[in-house]
Parts: structure tokens; C-alpha cells; sequence
């Protein structure tokens, strides 16, 4: 028996798929090209904005089934392909609506700053204010988000815009993440770190002085397998200066159409070892202890009286075995707050 298993860093809800994409980059084209051909985020984009809740309900809900089988008790879920106030309401709200109706506790994360939408072409700045002084306000009036994340990025947003967003959300009382250093280094770690983010996140390409950062405010790492093997990236986090400085690290899917089409949280942790060098007990920490500081929830991740009484439980012999086969499902049974579910 493990705690229940948290999966901190997912894009579950979105409507439509990225296949088509992905057989195009086998034919050799690049993500960049595909982007620019109105492909990518854009695409995903259009088809959220086009699908009714109720649509968006049902196509998402499928793939939670995925993660509540293997024994998943805890989820994050982030908007972020609307782009506008509409949009990005109805997929919180489909979050919302999610863990109501399925015996999950779902954290809500607006992710606004997840790419410039093709009305904003060139104007980020001016997108930005419509996050910070319009859609920000109305999600938290509604509480419709834990938190609030960006994507810092040379393809994205600045540091300088993501601080924006920041203040913002610390205005309304809301935790901060931030999507950091997955393709190259914006300092974003640090700037994180500055703002006491509950987590940075992918991290490739983090400098030492990010992960000091990091240590010294608390700022979980969480590591993204499955985007580093879909983009078929070279450079690894720096696992070895993430231990040295003794930052927690957290695994995650990162379930999004276009990086990470990962419907399994314990493939998580297989990948974790053989691509990051994770040890098996590092990788099994990192999507339940670590995680759950990830998502600053301390009363799940570990089983301890007085804590929630979410658990999984597994027909192994070790829990090295969860990290050592590849596929496979061997959760046999799942208690959600003290109730036997599965
Ligand atoms: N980083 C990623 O890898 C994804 N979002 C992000 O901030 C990309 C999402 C997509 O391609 O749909
Ligand atoms: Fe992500």
C-alpha cells in the first residue's frame, strides 16, 4: 500500500488531438515549422474554444479514467488553451466539474500565460494586461483556480511578463508555478523562486544559480518526463545539482496533446530513472510526498495519522516494481479519504 498517487503538473482538460501532428514530425517536419503553419498550441486552441462544455467534459473525462485506474487520488489540472475569458472558464470550470463528479481531488490552475492567441499576434504585452486586469479577477471571483502558471519561454513570455502575472496573482491570494527552463534558460527558475512559487517546473536547462534559488525558497522541482522524450530533447535537468542543493523533486505526465500525450502516471516513474537518472524511491517520492508539496497540500503524499486517507494498493512484491515494468497496470485496489473506491 503507497499514498495515493498525485499527479502535480497535467494539462488533462483540452479538446481534440494532436496525432495528426505528431505522424508530420516522423515525416520530418519540426514543432516550430508545424507552429508556424497555424499547427501547435494554436490548434489545440481552436478546437477548445469550438467544443461546448459538455464536450470538453466528456472527452477529458475519458482520460482521467486513465490516471483513476492506476491509482491517482490527486490531480492538478491547468487551463491554458483558451486564451480568452470564455474559453479558459469553461476548462476550469470542466476541472471543477471533474472532481465533483469523480472521487479525485482536483487543484485548478489558470495558465493564461500559456501562449500568445492568434488575435494578440505581436502584441504579448496587451495580452498580458487581458490576463492580469480581466480574466485573473473573474477567476478568482469565481474560484475557479488554486493557483496561477505561466509558460517563460523564448517562444512564450518574458520573465519580465510572467512577474506581471505574478503580482497579480498574489494581489488575489493565489499560489504561483511557473513552466521554467524547458528549452533554454530565461532565469525563470530564479524569478519563481523570488515569488515563492510552489514549484518550477521541466527545469532542462536551470542554472545553478536557479536551483539555489529554488532551495532557498522551497520551490519543489517538477520534472517532465514525457515532454523530454516526445521532443526528443538532449539536455537533462540537473538532477545532480537539484540533490546537492537538496531541492525536493516531483515527477509529473504533463498530459498535453502536443508534448506529452501521457495518459500513465506510473510510466512516469520508469522514465524518470532511465531518462533523468532518478532513483527508484526518488522517482515513487516524487508522485506522492514531493508532489503534494508541489501543490502545497500538506495533509496527502504520505500515510501518517491524521493525515487523508487516500491510498493505492498493489499486487507487487517491492515498490521498486512500480518503476520497473513498462506498461502494465497492477493497482488493485484504491481508498479515496478513508473509503474503499476501486
Ligand atoms: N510546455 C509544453 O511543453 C507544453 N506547454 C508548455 O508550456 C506544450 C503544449 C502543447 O504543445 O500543446
Ligand atoms: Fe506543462
Amino acid at each position: 500500500v503507497t499514498p495515493g498517487l498525485i499527479d502535480c503538473h497535467t494539462h488533462l482538460v483540452y479538446a481534440g488531438n494532436r496525432a495528426h501532428e505528431f505522424a508530420a514530425r516522423q515525416a520530418g517536419k519540426t514543432y516550430a515549422q508545424i507552429s508556424a503553419e497555424g499547427g501547435g498550441i494554436a490548434y489545440t486552441v481552436k478546437q477548445t474554444r469550438a467544443a461546448s462544455e459538455a464536450e470538453l467534459f466528456a472527452q477529458s473525462e475519458k482520460r482521467l479514467k486513465h490516471f483513476l485506474r492506476e491509482g491517482v487520488t490527486t490531480m492538478e489540472i491547468k487551463s491554458g488553451y483558451g486564451l480568452d475569458m470564455e474559453s479558459e472558464l469553461k476548462m476550469l470550470r470542466v476541472s471543477k466539474k471533474l472532481g465533483e463528479k469523480y472521487p479525485v481531488t482536483i487543484r485548478k490552475t489558470f495558465l493564461g500565460a500559456h501562449s500568445v492567441p492568434a488575435e494578440f499576434k505581436g502584441r504579448a504585452d496587451e495580452y498580458i494586461d487581458t490576463v492580469v486586469n480581466d480574466m485573473l479577477p473573474a477567476i478568482a471571483k469565481e474560484k475557479l483556480a488554486d493557483s496561477v502558471d505561466g509558460f517563460c519561454e523564448h517562444i512564450a513570455f518574458t520573465p519580465a511578463q510572467i512577474a506581471r502575472v505574478f503580482d497579480a496573482a498574489k494581489k488575489h491570494g493565489l499560489a504561483v508555478k511557473l513552466h521554467a527552463e524547458q528549452l533554454s534558460d530565461q532565469g525563470g527558475a530564479a524569478m519563481a523562486a523570488q515569488y515563492k512559487a510552489l514549484s518550477a517546473d521541466h527545469l532542462e536547462f536551470a542554472s545553478e544559480e536557479g536551483i539555489k534559488a529554488m532551495a532557498a525558497s522551497g520551490t519543489v522541482a517538477v520534472l517532465l518526463p514525457g515532454a523530454f522524450y516526445m521532443l526528443k530533447e538532449k539536455q537533462k535537468p540537473p538532477v545532480e545539482l537539484l540533490r546537492k542543493h537538496g531541492v525536493a523533486i516531483a515527477l509529473a505526465s504533463d498530459c498535453n496533446p502536443g508534448t506529452s500525450p501521457v495518459l500513465s502516471l506510473i510510466a512516469m516513474l520508469n522514465m524518470g530513472c532511465t531518462l533523468f537518472g532518478l532513483t527508484p524511491e526518488e522517482a515513487l517520492r516524487g508522485i506522492t510526498v514531493n508532489a503534494a508539496k508541489a501543490l502545497g497540500l500538506a495533509d496527502i503524499g504520505t500515510l501518517e495519522v491524521g493525515k487523508a486517507a487516500d491510498m493505492a494498493i498493489w499486487d507487487i512484491g517491492h515498490p521498486v516494481d512500480l518503476a520497473y515494468y513498462m506498461g502494465g497496470n497492477p493497482c488493485v485496489g484504491v481508498v479515496k479519504s478513508g473509503k474503499l473506491i476501486q
